[in-house]
């Protein structure tokens, strides 16, 4: 067993780090990209072009974060550009509508079907932040329900055994969240039905809304069963609370229509963010339209954003979503993904490692742990240590993925099997030091 890990950084992203970390809090603007679970210095990224990212050092890398899921075109694609590039030679942002908002709306609409009506917001963040406020009002309720593992944004009421870098950085429960904004969330294993039911019965017509990754990647992969999807959907429907899938990250990438439409179950509301955006800041909310109607000025719930709707954002997610209905990649995705999920799953048998790969599309997870992940009870069981050496192995193998366990990889529609053949050979070489 190998016990050292060569952090093979260049010179430049080290000076890098170090000139950041005295300007920011730990020298990023978000704490996933820290490396904080696997150690060393974070590479300092120069460019990007379809599938590769290049560090400052000047080395290439094939990328398996996609920036955390947007970049299912692959990097700078041609006509996403040109899109940003006209929308910002008209002028960067009027505060006021314009006709490009109503075009990614309609987009939206067109390619989820739960979604009647939809806003159009920032971030993920704010997507889900804005989701549960008009849930509440609409329902007139104050409590909700959430899944340990699963992770919605840096939301003080959704903070609370949060994943992705709350798991992985060890504060799923952050300081600086009250007991006050905690206090009406509920928090359940993800796939327990038998959890979802008692807690209905014990609250009953006190639920505004349940909200859940319908596929985590938060936690690494881990599909909710098709159990528990329909559970979910009788025990809301039963009570009067609403379901909310929270697909900043299988929107538009699990299937056009995201999660649900692989699911066939249909959410009360959606979010979304990510691919939605194209790469820009850009997330958006969305649902019935009874309840979209309660959205101030249209109803009584306040949400607002100076950008929000903003024309060059608009503009890169109105291309990205217009490519994907012209030349779907999904069958294309899928394909891929399972002949990376079954390279990975050969490579660590082989080198005799225990663990499990779980795969939905292009988002897949090998997890260093001997039992298949169900729930964040199984996941915090995996090997973090070993993790660690696998990423700083692929690294060092020119391959960049997600840097942390309680995280999935994405590839893009440019990953070719000849590309994912060669991930599975670094994967190999590298699982081999490991055992
Ligand atoms: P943003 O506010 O980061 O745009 O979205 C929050 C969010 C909401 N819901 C889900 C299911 C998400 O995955 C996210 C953000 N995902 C993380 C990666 N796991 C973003 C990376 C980061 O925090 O830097």
């Amino acid at each position: 067993m190998s016990t050292t890990t060569v952090h093979n950084i260049g010179d430049r992203s080290a000076a890098a780090f170090e000139r950041a970390r005295k300007l920011m809090p730990g020298g990023v603007n978000s704490p996933a990209r820290a490396f904080g679970a696997v150690g060393g210095t974070p590479l300092f990224i120069d460019h990007a072009k379809g599938p590769y990212l290049y560090d400052i050092d000047g080395r290439r890398y094939l990328d398996y974060i996609g920036s955390w899921g947007p970049m299912i075109l692959g990097h700078a694609h041609p006509e996403v550009i040109e899109a940003i590039t006209q929308a910002a030679q008209r002028g960067t942002s009027y505060g006021a509508p314009t006709e490009a908002e109503s075009g990614l709306a309609e987009q939206i609409i067109e390619a989820v079907d739960s979604v009647e009506k939809v806003r159009l917001v920032n971030s993920g963040t704010e997507a889900t932040m804005s989701a549960i406020r008009v849930a509440r009002g609409a329902t007139g309720r104050d409590k909700i329900i959430k899944f340990a593992g699963n992770y919605h944004g840096h939301v003080d009421s959704l903070l609370v055994a949060a994943g992705s870098a709350a798991a992985t950085l060890g504060v799923p429960d952050s300081p600086g969240v009250t007991a006050g904004a905690g206090q009406d969330t509920i928090v359940l294993s993800y796939n327990s039905c038998e959890q979802v039911a008692a807690t209905f019965a014990e609250f009953p017509g006190q639920i505004a809304a349940v909200i859940l990754e319908p596929v985590v990647g938060n936690m690494g992969c881990v599909p909710a069963t098709a159990e528990f999807m329909a559970c979910l959907r009788s025990e809301t429907e039963k009570d009067g609370a609403i379901l909310i899938f929270d697909e900043v990250m299988t929107g538009f990438r699990l299937a056009l229509g995201g999660a649900q439409e692989r699911y066939g179950i249909r959410p009360d509301m959606t979010t979304l963010g990510k691919i939605v955006g194209g790469g820009m800041p850009l997330g958006a909310y969305g649902g019935r339209a009874d309840i979209m109607n309660q959205v101030l000025p249209a109803g009584k719930v306040f949400q607002a954003g100076t950008l929000s709707g903003n024309p060059v954002a608009v503009a890169a997610g109105s291309a990205t979503l217009r490519l994907l209905r012209e030349d779907p990649p999904y069958e294309q995705l899928e394909t891929r993904g399972k002949q990376l999920a079954q390279g990975l799953d050969r490579a660590a048998t082989e080198a005799g490692i225990p663990h499990q790969v779980q795969q939905v599309g292009s988002m897949v997870t090998l997890f260093f742990n001997p039992d298949p992940v169900h729930d964040w009870q199984g996941a915090d069981r995996c090997d973090r240590e070993a993790f660690g050496r696998y990423f700083w192995g692929l690294i060092n193998e020119g391959i960049y993925m997600p840097c942390s366990q309680f995280e999935s990889l994405f590839f893009s529609r440019l990953h070719t099997e000849a590309m994912i053949e060669e991930t599975i050979d670094a994967a190999a070489k590298v699982l081999k030091t490991i055992a």
